[in-house]
């Protein structure tokens, strides 16, 4: 099917809400023109982490970054920030204090406070919204907070400062808690306790990020609803960030597939429409849908969280051809 004919993912949606992609070097140049075809929201998949922008901490480097920023100006895409405060892709020297030991809590968050208002305002008005504080929640049933450097030395409060600092930075970029194993009930209550907290100490926070990571296997459409209810009773915007549907149970080790079964393909569409009647019921609360790629052609799940297991996620092939999944969630009415 040539390009011109199929229709644009967005268009689709356009009275329901965004729909997004997570782009890089790679797809910028293999599939920029499915990506002006589909998507109006753009998250950089890591061009915007800590490390890729700030690796020393007195060297800002933005190449990739403004590479990104200027396809979605000349295309009149919307970008998503992922993200500002995370345990993963941090430099070690924002956590040390260069003598051998770690930086104490003062150093600690004069560092985030630098690094937010430096990212965060070089892009002032133009990125709408960020993944502020990213997985900060334990996976542990009886641990709350997740154990890093972040809340070793600066404390619980680390999240309200990062949300703070974002706001003065920018006030009017939508500020977004993000994070995965959303759906499942015991971290669902966590991450809604923790955004209750900072709602009832009025930190700026507007948003909640569920990454849904799925696949043809969890969560169970009953478990996504409860997490959409959970989290949009707090009277903040929902944003799935990072989708995904995983053609393979999470432990599945097999590495020998080149394509996928047919079987794969019919159960992937099944979910992907029943996730889209889901979202669009909670249109009111969600207002982007964003796919962490683009395209079959290049996914992060390739090697995770088994290395060299190829994966077939989206909804769209590895020509940027449309699945039995994509015409699934366009077809509704
Ligand atoms: C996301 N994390 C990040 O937000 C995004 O920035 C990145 O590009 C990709 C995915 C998802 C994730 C969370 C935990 C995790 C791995 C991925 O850690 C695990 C490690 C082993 C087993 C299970 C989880």
């Amino acid at each position: 099917m040539s390009q011109q004919s199929v229709p644009k993912l967005y268009e689709v949606y356009k009275d329901y809400f965004l729909i997004g992609a997570a782009v890089n070097p790679f797809t910028l140049t293999h599939d920029a023109e499915l990506i002006k075809h589909h998507y109006n929201s753009l998250t950089a998949e890591n061009e915007m982490k800590f490390i890729s922008v700030h690796p020393e901490e007195d060297q800002y480097t933005w190449e990739k970054a403004d590479q990104l920023m200027e396809f979605a100006r000349a295309n009149g895409k919307q970008v998503r920030g992922h993200t500002l405060v995370w345990h993963n892709q941090t430099p070690r020297w924002v956590f040390e204090d260069g003598k051998g030991g770690k930086a104490d809590r003062e150093t600690l968050l004069a560092r985030m406070k630098s690094h937010i208002h430096t990212v965060v305002g070089r892009y002032k008005g133009e990125i709408y919204a960020w993944d502020v504080v990213n997985e900060a929640i334990s996976d542990k049933g009886d641990e709350h907070l997740r154990p890093s450097l972040w809340l070793e030395i600066a404390g619980e409060d680390f999240i309200a400062k990062a949300f703070e600092y974002a706001h003065e930075a920018d006030p009017s970029a939508l500020l977004f808690y993000n994070d995965y194993n959303e759906s499942d009930p015991v971290k669902r209550e966590k991450i809604y306790k923790l955004v209750k907290s900072l709602k009832e100490k009025d930190v700026p926070i507007h948003g909640v990020g569920l990454q849904a990571h799925w696949s043809n296997f969890h969560p169970t459409y009953d478990e996504i609803k409860q997490a959409i209810e959970r989290y949009a009773s707090l009277d903040v915007q929902l944003h799935i960030t990072e989708m995904d549907v995983s053609v393979f149970r999470f432990d599945d080790r097999r590495t020998d597939l080149t394509e996928p079964t047919e079987e794969m393909m019919e159960v992937q569409a099944e979910r992907y429409e029943k996730m889209f009647e889901i979202f669009r019921e909670y249109r009111s609360h969600i207002t982007c849908v964003t796919f962490w790629g683009v395209s079959d052609r290049y996914t992060w799940l390739n090697n995770f969280p088994v290395r060299g297991r190829k994966n077939w996620p989206f909804v769209l092939d590895e020509q940027g051809q449309p699945k039995k999944s994509f015409w699934n969630i366009v077809n509704f009415k």
